[in-house]
């Protein structure tokens, strides 16, 4: 059977749809997994949907990632702007890696503006909402079917 694509979500993005709807939208992280459940479907992939507030949990995750899953579309949250470890860890899993960011991190606080994840990134999709998230399955999709591609 195929490997999913990992689709990993960190610190309080459980909290989506419930606080700052103008920053983050109104779907909840529920609707953003069905939304991006569905694409996958519709692309014949299967995405394997997680959240943690923990570091720890989202590196085991991404190291488990490396044997298990085809790619990982990555949402670090505020770990995406601190963890040089997570960033370890993506580049150790040695597979293909969508980051993705609700909001656009360039529009927002200055300490927003840099990604560790970024530098582990084949690409990097934000300020689109949860649409994003089905945009980073589509990239994913290509990037499986011509993993030497660089577009
Ligand atoms: O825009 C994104 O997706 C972020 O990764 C979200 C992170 C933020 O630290 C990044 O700079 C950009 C924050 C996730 C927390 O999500 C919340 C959702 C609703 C209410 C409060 C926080």
């Amino acid at each position: 059977m195929a490997k999913p694509i990992y689709v990993l979500n960190g610190p309080n993005l459980n909290l989506l749809g419930r606080r700052e709807p103008a920053v983050y939208g109104r779907d909840t992280l529920a609707d953003v997994r069905s939304r991006t459940e569905e694409r996958a479907r519709g692309a014949g992939l299967v995405v394997d949907f997680r959240q943690t507030n923990s570091e720890g949990e989202l590196i085991g995750w991404v190291q488990e990632a490396r044997d298990k899953a085809a790619g990982i579309i990555v949402n670090a949250g505020g770990l995406t702007h601190t963890s040089i470890s997570l960033l370890d860890a993506l580049q150790a899993a040695e597979l293909p890696v969508v980051e993705v960011h609700l909001s656009n991190i360039f529009r927002r606080d200055s300490f927003r503006h840099h990604s560790y994840v970024s530098l582990a990134a084949t690409g990097v999709i934000c300020g689109l909402g949860a649409k994003g998230y089905e945009l980073a399955v589509d990239a994913m999709a290509q990037l499986i079917a011509a993993p030497k591609s660089r577009a």
